[in-house]
Formats: structure tokens, C-alpha cells, sequence
């Protein structure tokens, strides 16, 4: 049941590729939300994840890391996460820690808090660094741009969420919920589905990933034992990353797809009978209906 005197708000997390904005998310909401990996650009488009404090409900959005987009695709992700900003009520800058500050991080900070309604930096990773190096990381933050709030946080780890969470929620104005109560995310289960296989694929593929690689759900049957009967296509772009996603006699599909199935009938709560198809589609990332299904721009 929905509490009296609701609070709302919609809080936007950015940060360069792989600062740890997903995994922030995923602890923020106490589920697993958004797809998660070791590599850069693992997030393509906005994803909404819904935790309650008390009477308040925050509505996260994370976003795609922002880097120099080049290609079309690049362009709407980092697009994607800009408008994001705009539309929010607080904005978390996630800073990995570990990783230090450098000139792309900077011009991040001033950024976001010039176009922030409300910035709060975030240093994550620190379970990774010692508290001297913390210490002097603050110090040099404070000489770029000032936030009026900053944390420290191991979003993996769970440390300091709690305190960056109730500052969050102390943010948000007086209004109704967006959501149910009990709902955690606004992502579709296709989508869902895809994002599973995807994020497989990118941890099976260690360092010959085709960056390109896209996993679209094209069949979703629910069978008279309330299993779930799905096929889904991996799209590449050329003939040899094809190779590279199947492996040696088939066997890098195999484990991908063993990995999704095993994981998507934990998240759907049901028996999952997945297949999977490798096909080559050149120029994919052109095509304006792919835009549309991740909710992204096409013509950037
Ligand atoms: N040690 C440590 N690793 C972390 C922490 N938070 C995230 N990571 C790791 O950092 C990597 C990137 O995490 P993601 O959450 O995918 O990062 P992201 O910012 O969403 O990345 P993009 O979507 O590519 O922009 C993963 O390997 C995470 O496990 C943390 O607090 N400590
Ligand atoms: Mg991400």
C-alpha cells in the first residue's frame, strides 16, 4: 500500500564507461537491474530501477558511460545519458576511484554540475584504494568544482549506500509515486531477456568482443507447463566476428547460452528453454528500429 505525504524524484547516474554507474543501481534497488561487466560500454541506454526509503521513491536512471562518441551508436548512448540529466531531479556523478582523476574526469565534474539541478559526486571503487589516496583524490576534486554533497561508496561491496541513499531521498519533493510499489524497473522482459544474453556474451568474450555484437529476443512462447520456450538472434557484423561469438566447434555460444538460460530462469521464476542463432546483419547499427525498441535517438 502506498504510503500518506509520498515523496518522488527522478536521480540520474553518469560517470565515464565503467566508473561502476550499474552496479550503483543494482544495490540501489537490492535487485539486479542493469547488466553489468568489466567492459566499457556495457550499458546502452537509459535503464529506470525503483527503490523506496520510507515514504519516498527514487526513480534511478542509469545511462550509458559518456566518452567521445564517433559512430552513430556512440553518438545517441552518450546523447542518451546528457538528456537524462535534464529531466532529473538530482544528479549522482560516479567517479571510479581506483582509476583516479584525469583531465576526461574533470571535464565530467564541471559539466555535470553546470547542467545539474542538484550534483552529488560519488567516489565508488574505494574497497580497491587506500585512504591516503582517497584523501588526496578529495583534495584534488575540490580544486576542479565544488559539490555540495560528496560519498564514498563500494557499490559492489555495499559500503556507504545506505548514507548516500537517505541523502538521496531527502532530495525529493512532495508528490505521487510514479510506480506500483512493488515494481523495481521499467524494462520489458524481452528486453530484459536480451540484455541477459548480452551481458554473457560480453563476459565469455574476454578481449575479441565485436563491439557491434547485439542480442535481440524474436520469440517468447509460453508452453502448457507455464515454461518458456525463447529464441533469440546474436547479431554481428562481419563473418569473422560470427566465428569468434560460436568459437571452436560451437563452443563460446554453448556457454553463453547455458549462462542466460541458468540466469533468466532465476530472474522470470520459470523453466526457460533458450536458443540461440548467430547471424551477420551488416550495418545493424544503422537501422532506425533497433534506436527504437532501446528508446534512443536515431538521427544524432
Ligand atoms: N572493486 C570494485 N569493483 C566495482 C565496484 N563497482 C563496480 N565495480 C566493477 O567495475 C566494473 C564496471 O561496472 P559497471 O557497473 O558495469 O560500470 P558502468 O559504469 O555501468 O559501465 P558502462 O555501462 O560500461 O558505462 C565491473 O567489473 C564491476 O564489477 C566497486 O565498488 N568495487
Ligand atoms: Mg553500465
Amino acid at each position: 500500500m502506498t504510503p500518506d505525504n509520498t515523496k518522488c524524484g527522478l536521480v540520474s547516474i553518469i560517470g565515464l564507461p565503467n566508473a561502476g554507474k550499474s552496479t550503483l543501481l543494482n544495490n540501489f534497488v537490492g535487485e539486479k537491474i542493469s547488466i553489468v561487466t568489466h567492459k566499457v560500454q556495457t550499458t546502452r541506454s537509459r535503464v529506470r530501477g525503483v527503490s523506496i526509503v520510507g515514504n519516498t521513491q527514487i526513480v534511478y536512471i542509469d545511462t550509458p558511460g559518456i566518452f567521445k562518441a564517433k559512430r552513430r551508436l556512440e553518438r545517441s548512448m552518450v546523447d542518451a545519458a546528457w538528456s537524462s540529466v535534464k529531466d532529473a531531479d538530482a544528479v549522482v556523478a560516479v567517479i571510479d576511484a581506483y582509476r583516479g582523476v584525469d583531465d576526461k574526469v574533470k571535464t565530467l565534474l564541471v559539466e555535470v554540475n553546470e547542467r545539474a539541478h542538484e550534483a552529488i559526486l560519488v567516489l565508488n571503487k574505494v574497497d580497491k584504494v587506500k585512504r591516503e589516496f582517497l584523501l588526496s583524490l578529495t583534495n584534488d576534486l575540490s580544486r576542479i568544482t565544488k559539490y555540495e554533497a560528496v560519498f564514498m561508496v563500494s557499490a559492489s561491496k555495499g559500503d556507504g549506500i545506505e548514507d548516500l541513499q537517505n541523502y538521496i531521498a531527502s532530495l525529493m519533493s512532495p508528490g505521487p509515486w510514479l510506480y506500483p510499489g512493488d515494481q523495481l524497473s521499467d524494462l520489458p522482459q524481452r528486453l530484459v531477456a536480451s540484455e541477459t544474453t548480452r551481458e554473457k556474451a560480453y563476459l565469455f568474450l574476454h578481449q575479441e568482443l565485436p563491439y557491434s555484437l547485439s542480442v535481440f529476443t524474436e520469440e517468447w512462447k509460453v508452453l502448457r507447463d507455464k515454461s518458456v520456450r525463447m529464441r533469440q538472434v546474436i547479431y554481428v557484423e562481419r563473418d569473422t566476428q560470427k566465428a569468434i561469438v560460436l568459437g571452436k566447434s560451437g563452443e563460446t555460444i554453448k556457454k553463453i547460452r547455458m549462462s542466460s538460460q541458468k540466469e533468466m530462469i532465476d530472474i522470470f521464476d520459470t523453466e526457460v528453454h533458450l536458443f540461440i542463432e548467430v547471424k551477420v546483419r551488416k550495418n545493424w547499427v544503422n537501422d532506425p528500429r533497433v534506436y527504437e525498441e532501446w528508446g534512443l535517438k536515431f538521427d544524432i
